[in-house]
């Protein structure tokens, strides 16, 4: 099958309202670290048995290996032959380690039909765009939550790049610029790009409307707007939007371009349909990862 834009569009359970019923996907969690700090961000790894691990920007744990990848997809089309799409979206970013790359390069030599799906927040993306588009990557997600340097200082609390960490309102200019780059040569590229937004009561609820904006004259195609998942602190992150706040921001969204409104926020081992049983424990020999957040 030759994946043009529409095929992949039709084939995608999270680019097609359609598809997202009876088309799948398998999560490869084989990226371990992350580059920034989202301060709502709670990543944790539980092994069965009593260790515990938590995760934190530029710490490194053995998950998923990029060599072990295939066997897991081969096994997974097995379970379930509905999936067209391998996605990798975490638990940390997926382009802060060089893992990703390498296991699509592996899938996308034996799957060739296979959609490879990458999820990032984006500040890696654009010196990446044409080895992703080398290893099939034909769909990505780039999680923006603002626009504005006064915005995103609030959400996330640092940055490091190019081994130096950047703090407050410089991390978030320096976030911000990165991702309109990477995804304004990823769209050009020829890679279809979904923009997921974490709606944020209190923060960005009234952001939207910039972000929206924003995307679209980059060439974003679609738009996923994501609830907060409550933590217990800091006090900023502990509500939820509520239905109305929900669908006050999709609606605004919309004004600029399609929305998503299918998401299953999935964990970064999720597989098969999603919103049917997920087979990751038939996959995996381990329940990797806490449901706090997805990159999806
Ligand atoms: Fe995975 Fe994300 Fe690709 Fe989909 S999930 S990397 S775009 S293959 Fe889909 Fe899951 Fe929602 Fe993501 S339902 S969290 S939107
Ligand atoms: Fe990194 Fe994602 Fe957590 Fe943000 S939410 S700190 S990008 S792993």
């Amino acid at each position: 099958m030759r994946l043009d834009n529409g095929n992949v569009k039709h084939q995608h359970p999270c680019f097609s309202g359609e598809a997202h019923l009876n088309r799948g996907r398998i999560h490869l969690p084989v990226s371990p670290a992350c580059n920034i700090q989202c301060r709502f961000c709670k990543r944790s790894i539980t092994k069965t048995g009593p260790e515990r691990y938590e995760q934190r920007p530029g710490f490194s744990g053995e998950l998923l290996r990029p060599e072990e990848a295939l066997d897991v997809v081969r096994r997974a089309l097995d379970l379930c032959p509905e999936i067209t799409v391998v996605g990798i979206a975490g638990p940390g970013d997926t382009l802060a380690t060089y893992h990703a790359l390498e296991t699509f390069d592996r899938i996308h030599q034996a799957y060739p039909e296979l959609i490879k799906c990458l999820s990032t927040n984006g500040l890696l993306l654009e010196p990446y765009v044409d080895d992703l588009f080398r290893v099939g990557v034909r769909t990505l997600t780039v999680t923006v939550n603002g626009v504005y340097p006064g915005i995103l200082e609030q959400i996330c609390s640092q940055v490091i790049f190019q081994g130096v960490r950047y703090k407050g309102r410089e991390g978030a200019a320096l976030l911000i610029e990165a991702q309109k780059r990477g995804i304004r040569k990823a769209a050009a590229r020829g890679i279809l790009v979904k923009i997921n937004i974490v709606l944020i009561p209190g923060i960005n609820r009234d952001h939207i409307a910039e972000i929206a904006r924003t995307v679209k004259t980059l060439g974003a195609g679609i738009i996923n707007i994501i609830p907060l998942i409550p933590q217990q602190e800091p006090a900023a992150f502990t509500v939820a939007p509520d239905c109305t706040e929900l669908s006050d921001a999709r609606e605004t969204a919309e004004r600029y371009l399609p929305v998503f409104r299918h998401c299953q926020h999935c964990r970064a081992d999720a597989a098969g349909i999603p919103g049917q049983p997920d087979l990751s424990p038939l996959l995996y020999e381990y329940q990797a990862w806490e449901q706090t957040f997805s990159h999806g």
